[in-house]
């Protein structure tokens, strides 16, 4: 029994050490890549995901917080959580997994990253070319006139904010659920799609629209797509490669010398 089981642990990691190779393979010969991160990727700098074992969908209702009709109801109440989740942010530093990309887009003339993070540590990692497609913790932006603001206070001098413009409250700009993308990042996502001939989907659990359809988009219009993520997605079978491991681990290993 002890034995079968060994033979397993083996077979997986030579299966997983032959993707590293052949994905590795085709990271160096492209040089046209779309990457689309997820809360996975943060989740070993200490930022917890939202689904999963230690979820932040386990603690909390979505209804109650990610969305408009609740910020309307209770904006202090969203404003607290999206205050406890800026000091983790704060705290938190970029890891091994987000520098990989910085790395991958220093070595490749057209790279894009996609991320549905609002934490900011890929702009701290260095990444430059960046599609934020749900927003920015660190902007607020006015419920009423609708001006942005950049602001990293921690705690924040009043909840909700208000706004300098207005004297309105405002809202953590991101995109909550039953809220559109602004069209301008769609655009941005198709015309990256489009350009791009592979794309890593790093992180995400797949579930969420219409970020859930980006690579299947890309891999109905031909491109190749290999997805990294520490358990099976519900599209994972769809895609060329899955590999099963932290992004901590598996990106750097995949993006170490191009
Ligand atoms: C690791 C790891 C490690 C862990 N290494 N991996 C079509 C069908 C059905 C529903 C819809 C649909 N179209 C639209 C909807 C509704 C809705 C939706 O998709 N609902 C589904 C849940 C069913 N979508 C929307 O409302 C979107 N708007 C929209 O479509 O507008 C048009 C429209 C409007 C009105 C009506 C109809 C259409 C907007 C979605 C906005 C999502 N917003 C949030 C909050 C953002 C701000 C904030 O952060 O507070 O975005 S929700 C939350 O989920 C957040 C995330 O960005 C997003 C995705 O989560 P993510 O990143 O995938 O995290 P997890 O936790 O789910 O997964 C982590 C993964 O990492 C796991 O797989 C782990 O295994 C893995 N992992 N550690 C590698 N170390
Ligand atoms: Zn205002």
């Amino acid at each position: 029994m002890k034995l079968d089981l060994i033979r397993y642990q083996l077979i997986i990691k030579i299966k997983m050490e032959d993707q590293i190779k052949e994905a590795k393979a085709i990271i160096e010969k492209t040089s046209d890549i779309l990457v689309l991160t997820g809360a996975g990727i943060s989740q070993e700098s200490g930022i917890p995901t939202f689904r999963g074992e230690d979820g932040l969908w386990r603690k909390f209702r979505a209804e109650e917080l990610a969305t408009l009709e609740a910020f309307q109801r209770d904006p202090k109440l969203v404003w607290e959580w999206y205050e406890w989740r800026r000091g983790l942010s704060k705290e938190a530093k970029p890891n091994p997994g987000h520098y990989a990309l910085v790395n991958l887009e220093n070595g490749k003339p057209n790279f894009t990253l996609i991320t549905q993070n609002i934490d900011g540590l890929h702009q701290l990692a260095g990444s430059r070319n960046i599609i934020e497609m749900h927003g920015n913790l660190w902007q607020i932006r006015c419920a009423s006139c609708g001006i942005v603001e950049e602001n990293h206070d921690v705690p924040l001098n009043e909840l909700p904010p208000k706004c300098k413009n207005c004297g309105v409250h405002g809202r953590p700009n991101v995109v909550w659920f039953g809220e559109m993308i602004p069209m301008p990042v769609i655009d941005n996502i198709l015309i990256a799609i489009d350009k791009c001939q592979l794309m890593l989907i790093v992180g995400t659990s797949g579930v969420v629209e219409p970020a859930a359809s980006i690579g299947l988009v890309a891999k109905h219009t031909g491109k190749t797509v290999i997805e990294v993520n520490i358990e099976p997605t519900p599209n994972s079978s769809l895609y060329d490669l899955s590999i099963l491991g932290k992004s901590g681990e598996i990106l750097p290993a995949l993006c170490s010398t191009v």
